[in-house]
């Protein structure tokens, strides 16, 4: 992932080292910033600017090359190689470029920050809902409706493992005739970079925020971990060579912003500081074609009023659900699934810890809002056939929303 702020200058050297598996193999290499609005000559489109060769006299520097990005307007893209990209893209040559506000572009549409309070304005006006604690990266665009409590990139790609045999394949004594992408018919689907159950643990790139906390945001995670009521955006970003339908349990996402341009619903929302949304653009499943990107804001709305009383005391002469999940259990304890806990935080992060509704049940009755948190939501591509590796389910392109109980500075008890 590679990231700044609205008026940053942005410098990517391109260092071309080859393949350690095909240390023959001659390749040029280009990065192509998807999206951004940079001259021909820093398109990465070899084809018509350059390529950067591989390092071959290791004695020597190497060649390298420095790419300029000077984002002008915030939002979530992507780069990638562009040589011969059919085959460099699926081989697994591209990321996510997330521009965020700065205060300057922000303070250009009336978005301002107190400095004596720390409180942030609209034109004057105070905005109560957005925390004092908030930065211009809580924002996703420059205006009041994409602002979010946590944030996550969702980079969404597909793998043909015989096209990835086929080009190690080449490097050999008796290299195989050149696969045709014509033939493309993936195996695999990844979520950044991995497929379930993967997604629900740590990313080994994600950094840690202890060493620099300008980074906190900054994550490589696909399992997302909020409160209730909290605001999350979700970065599509679609690398893939096939159309993703992304379906997400739970609540309706509101649509801020596509390649990189704050959705016009919102625009015209701007002069209220309550969304209506009849007039946004919503939905629980965005469909995302490859090349694509949607940043998507869910607010963790809070089910307890509808739902917990059903759950823990039962409603209408049917019992609680808990007491029929009990009944189940005693038929067929393989009927109630163990999930996963997001193993972030959890002592041990190489195990993950597992919870399910029988034990979720068993909590104390005497806090409210026991038996009900955490609350655990898929989210998936939903050509369910891609919820698969290698014919494997569930595997693929699926993660989880875990939704804790609300801090208690927002909790009303119920
Ligand atoms: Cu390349």
């Amino acid at each position: 992932m590679i990231w700044g702020e609205v008026g940053d200058n942005i410098y990517i050297t391109l260092i071309n080292i080859g393949m350690k598996e095909l240390p023959d193999f001659m390749d040029l290499h280009t990065v192509h910033m998807h999206g951004a609005h940079v001259a021909t000559q820093l398109d990465g489109f070899p084809e018509s600017s350059f390529g950067v060769p591989m390092w071959e006299n290791t004695a020597e520097a190497p060649p390298n090359a420095t790419y300029y990005f000077h984002p002008e307007d915030p939002g979530t893209l992507m780069y990638h190689c562009h040589l011969e990209a059919s085959e460099h893209v699926q081989m697994g040559m591209y990321g996510a470029l997330v521009v965020y506000p700065s205060m300057g572009s922000l303070a250009k549409n009336g978005i301002t920050k107190c400095g004596k309070c720390g409180c942030w304005k609209l034109y004057g006006d105070e905005l109560y809902h957005i925390p004092k604690t908030a930065t211009n990266r809580n924002f996703a665009y420059n205006n009041i409706h994409s602002y979010f409590d946590k944030e996550y990139v969702m980079l969404l790609s597909d793998i043909d493992s015989r096209w990835h045999q086929n080009v190690y394949d080449q490097g050999q004594l008796n290299p195989p005739v050149p696969f045709n992408p014509v033939d493309f018919k993936p195996d695999f689907w990844l979520v950044n970079g991995r497929a379930f159950p993967d997604t629900l643990t740590q990313h080994p790139l994600t950094y840690d925020t202890s060493i620099n906390s300008n980074l906190t945001q900054v994550n490589y995670e696909s399992y997302v971990h909020v409160k209730t009521n909290e605001k999350f955006l979700l970065r599509m970003i679609n690398m893939g060579y096939q159309v993703v339908p992304w379906h997400i349990h739970g609540w309706h996402f509101m649509v801020v912003g596509k390649d990189s341009h704050l959705s016009p619903f919102l625009a015209f929302a701007e002069a209220n500081k309550h969304i209506n949304h009849q007039l946004t653009e919503m939905g629980f499943t965005n469909t995302i074609g490859s090349g694509e990107t949607y940043d998507l804001i869910i607010s963790a709305e809070d089910k307890r009023k509808l739902y917990r009383n059903y759950i823990v005391n039962g409603k209408d002469n049917f019992p609680s659900l808990c007491e029929q999940l009990n009944e189940i259990y005693d038929i067929d304890n393989n009927a109630i699934f163990d999930i996963p806990e997001e193993p972030i935080n959890c002592k041990y992060p190489n195990l993950i810890r597992l919870t399910n509704y029988i034990e979720i049940c068993a909590q104390s009755p005497n806090n409210s809002n026991d038996k009900f948190f955490p609350q655990f939501y898929p989210m998936h591509n939903h050509d369910d056939y891609k919820v698969t590796n290698n014919g494997k389910y569930p595997d693929g392109q699926l993660t989880m929303i875990q939704v804790d109980r609300p801090d208690n500075k927002m909790q009303k008890e119920l």
